[in-house]
């Protein structure tokens, strides 16, 4: 990011500048007592190597270390200015005059913390290391459980975005450093609190105690969960032999996903989201994937349906940098399921590499408001156990942006649980009756209800209509999901 770039360089400069400020006053000081010489001479080294280091290895311990470091400096300069030399040397308790050297260190010192705080921000959707070291740090956090860590996230996240991601850092064992730059990032990034403080009151008023997880907002800028929930990828329709060709391309990737505010999960992902894009083809069509595997790891896909051996993506695995391209025939029409085959397969499913495969009956099914739903966990401190849990991808999304259905129309739900590690996960609907089509392969229903419980890789359709306006919960009544990230809101407008 050229933005981050830049402020890297200006903060070494910074820190340069306060290094020969320091360089230039030590003389003088090792003339009044070696000890003050010998500080001066530390401090000048200690701020030139930090330069250099900066630029090379910009990860988050460094730049907390900067933030404290030179707080620390600042903090001294102001007592020998004010209170006096502390403790140590001929000059202790000595009240010392202002110059204009040390007023140029210390500008430079006061403006380095302001720029080390902001590359403490969360980088988004890419893959430096920092943010990979960072996910690691939850997981040495061996002090942070599971429950603790999305609460930890949302407390933190309602004074402060950053503030959030450092929070998360003094929980995981950085200690008195993760805190103190927990408690500047807060105070030194306005733009941010305030985001987070307006859609934190929204949370509130909707969520009341369940709100503690669904405060502040992720990027949508790549992945737009409102957007995902009604796009449906019919790929490329062309004729060939009289027949309806479907083509598909498909790309594992390697990506930095935010699952929650301020939550950076390191995905592997179809199309640069978690979950990939919805595939959807009509009963009979040929569907040709095109897969290409741009990872590190091997990968396929496999389809949930009826095709030939050598397409189901479970033993020809497709290495990194390899194409594959999987055709078959569109069958049975249902709602069904995609993901990656490649062992260990919880670990392959968990990492993000699945989506929802919707194949509709020859004669379609009655017009409705039709969205997918594909219930998922993350295991964001990589214990083999989900720390936060979604429906498309992130925590409470439709919580703080309630999704917008019209009173009397029918809204028609495809409902996916690729959750792993929990057996199951289940969907509840609040003042209201579903009709419920298990794996989507009949037209008529099976069940009138308003919960529904699914095992791992169980799917199927959800019918309703609201005669009511207003805003009407849904979430997981495994309540611990729903505590943790699995719950939405409709909102029933005229
Ligand atoms: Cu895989």
């Amino acid at each position: 990011m050229a933005t981050r770039a830049w402020i890297s360089y200006l903060a070494g400069a910074l820190s340069l500048v306060a290094a020969l400020a320091h360089f230039w006053a030590m003389p003088e000081h090792f003339e009044e007592w070696w000890g003050y010489g010998m500080f001066f001479l530390m401090t000048a080294l200690a701020q030139g190597l930090y330069a250099s280091v900066l630029l090379r290895w910009p990860g988050r311990t460094l730049l907390l270390l900067g933030i404290v470091g030179n707080l620390a400096i600042i903090a001294l300069y102001i007592a020998t200015r004010t209170v006096g030399v502390p403790f140590f040397g001929p000059h202790a308790g000595e009240i010392e005059g202002i110059g204009a050297v040390d007023l140029v260190a210390t500008g430079a010192e006061v403006a380095l913390v302001i720029a080390l705080v902001a590359l403490l921000r969360p980088v988004r959707l890419s893959k430096t290391p920092a943010l990979v070291r960072e996910s690691r740090l939850t997981e040495a956090g061996n002090g942070l459980s599971r429950r603790d860590f999305l609460r930890a996230a949302g407390v933190v996240g309602a004074v402060g975005v950053s503030g959030g991601a450092l929070g998360l850092r003094a929980a995981g064992g950085v200690g008195a450093l993760g805190a103190a730059g927990g408690a500047l990032g807060v105070g030194a990034s306005p733009a941010a609190g305030q985001e987070s403080t307006g859609s934190g009151m929204k949370g509130m008023k909707h969520g009341g105690d369940l709100g503690q997880g669904g405060v502040g907002e992720v990027d949508i800028s790549r992945f737009d969960p409102m957007k995902f929930l009604r796009n449906f990828y019919w790929g490329e329709e062309r004729q060939e032999n009289g027949r309806t060709v479907r083509e598909y391309e498909m790309v594992a990737e390697e990506i930095e996903i935010e699952v929650a505010p301020g939550v950076f999960y390191p995905a592997w992902a179809y199309n640069g989201q978690v979950p990939g894009p919805t595939i959807r083809a009509r009963e009979g069509d040929r569907m040709r994937v095109v897969f290409k595997n741009r990872g590190t790891h091997p990968h396929t896909i496999h389809f949930h349906g009826i095709h030939p051996a050598k397409m189901d993506g479970a033993f020809e695995l497709v290495g990194p940098g390899q194409d594959f391209v999987y055709e078959f025939d569109a069958e049975p029409f249902g709602c069904h399921l995609y993901h990656c085959h490649v062992p260990p397969l919880r670990k392959h499913i968990e990492k993000g590499l699945y989506g929802a495969f919707i194949i509709d009956p020859k004669e379609a099914r009655p017009p409705a408001d039709e969205m997918v739903m594909v219930m998922n966990g993350f295991d964001t401190n990589f214990d083999a156990a989900n720390e936060v849990y979604t429906v498309n991808g992130v925590a409470f999304y439709y919580q703080r942006n309630p999704i917008k259905l019209k009173k009397d129309e029918l809204i028609r739900v495809y409902l996916i649980n690729i959750t792993e590690f929990d057996l199951i996960n289940s969907m509840h609907v609040h003042a209201n009756f579903f009709d419920y089509y298990p794996t989507g392969t009949s037209l008529k229903p099976a069940e009138l209800t308003d919960t529904k419980m699914l095992a791992q890789g169980e799917r199927g359709i959800m019918e309703f209509t609201y005669g009511r306006t207003g805003t009407f919960m849904f979430h997981a009544h495994v309540n611990e999901f729903a505590e943790l990230g699995w719950l939405g809101h409709f909102q029933v407008e005229e």
